[in-house]
């Protein structure tokens, strides 16, 4: 596959090439009509478009029309830090009575209850580390504790190569055990390895994967890799799933990193843009799902308003987010991000089926590098109305700062009340 710098790929743009939303490109014309003609006429046209071969990607447009706010001190929240000394965290998820269960990446289940983390792990799970993988979701039954699961997704070695797959543990008073494995056979590699999972309104588990920097596996319906997968509590496929017998939901996706649920009953995702693939990088997507949809990667970047393809809800074009975990707090969509180091504060309009930004605020935030807090991992809306983010300084990455990797809690205080 040809890769150049994007600046190459803006001079192959000629009048020749077809434009969609002013400022699109589609170089696939190659591939579409360079195998049916003549060496000699190929090598005509090839000149007479006069760039290389560069992008086979459709490049789009920024869905959004507000223009992003920097809010380094957003008003009226209260930032607390919660626990301390995690190495490098990835999910949090809350059970019914108020105790919290954290990963860490290297394979620790952590309990945190009333505020203190338990010294001895709930569970560790044997994951292989590196990169990007290692243990990552983590998720709850929905009948929890009548039903006494929880669900990881990590990455580990099976029959001498690297994959990931989503366990099923038991809870068994301060310890859980492992119970079976809920999907397995998902790529695996150094980086692009998802690793979200959650449970739906419909009771169904959805797990965000990603493409192990092999583009073409998103669109192979096939491969577990870059899909939305859904499943059953059992590890069992929905009979309403879109392609019958399959557990993918969605396809085209390059590595989702974050699923939550609209009150409404839609899910939002986060996923990583390019970095360097096709010429291209940035390009970090918010995605509202639909069933059977596709979501372009690598066909397509950003918003090209083609019906095939489902448009983002948010392209982050000009520089590089990369968004993590996701959580609906306080009416709008709230995202962790890892280079960028905001909390991204999307605020949101629904016509119909129809979801648009009305507003992207980058909290805790003066320019596009750097925040207050570092790298962040994950945003969860807890049960106590507060907002928690996961630190995420201390998995090579970052820069760690006094008491990383940090829970922190953010409280919204009443307009008028002393901080
Ligand atoms: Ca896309």
């Amino acid at each position: 596959m040809a890769v150049c710098e994007a600046s190459q790929w803006v001079e192959a743009t000629t009048p020749k090439v077809p434009r969609i939303s002013g400022r699109v490109v589609k170089p696939d014309i190659w591939r579409a009509t360079l195998p049916r003609m003549p060496l000699a006429v190929a090598l005509i046209l090839a000149v007479s478009l006069a760039g290389p071969v560069c992008a086979q990607a459709l490049v789009g447009d920024q869905p959004q029309r507000v223009a992003e706010r920097m809010v380094p001190e957003p008003p009226g929240i209260l930032v607390a830090s919660w626990v301390e000394g995690l190495e490098a965290p990835w999910s949090l998820v809350f059970l019914p009575d108020g105790r919290a269960l954290v990963s860490e990446r290297p394979g620790r289940i952590r309990m945190i209850e009333q505020g203190r983390l338990r010294p001895q792990p709930l569970a560790f799970v044997e994951s292989a580390q590196g990169g990007e993988g290692g243990l990552m979701g983590l998720a709850v039954h929905p009948r929890f504790p009548q039903q006494s699961f929880i669900y990881a997704m990590h990455t580990h070695r099976e029959a001498g190569r690297t994959t990931n797959r989503v366990i099923r543990l038991i809870v068994e008073g301060g310890t859980a055990r492992f119970d079976r494995a809920i999907v397995s056979g998902i790529p695996g590699a150094r980086n692009h390895n998802g690793g979200r999972i959650a449970f739906g309104p419909d009771g169904h588990l959805y797990v965000g994967t990603g493409e192990i920097f092999e583009a073409d596996r998103a669109q192979d319906p096939a491969d577990l890799g870059g899909k939305l997968l859904r499943l059953t509590a059992d590890g069992g496929v929905p009979a309403d799933n879109p392609i019958p017998g399959s557990p993918i939901y969605s396809l085209g996706h390059r590595n989702i990193q974050g699923l939550a649920w609209h009150p409404s009953g839609t899910l939002f995702v986060s996923e990583h843009g390019p970095s360097g693939e096709l010429g291209l990088r940035a390009w970090d997507e918010i995605n509202v799902i639909r069933r059977g949809g596709n979501y372009g990667w690598p066909k397509v970047v950003g918003a090209v308003g083609r019906a095939e393809f489902v448009d983002p809800l948010v392209a982050f074009r000009d520089s590089s987010t990369p968004p993590s975990g996701v959580a609906f707090w306080n009416d709008a969509l709230f995202v962790a991000t890892l280079r960028s180091q905001a909390l991204i504060r999307i605020g949101l309009d629904q016509t119909g089926s129809i979801w648009r930004a009305s507003a992207v605020d980058r909290w805790f935030a003066s320019n596009r590098n750097e925040g207050v807090f570092g790298r962040l991992r994950d945003a969860v809306a807890g049960p106590d109305g507060a907002l928690y983010l996961l630190t995420n300084n201390r998995d090579g990455r970052g820069r760690p700062q006094p008491g990383d990797d940090r829970i922190l809690r953010l409280a919204q205080v009443p307009v008028g009340r002393t901080r």
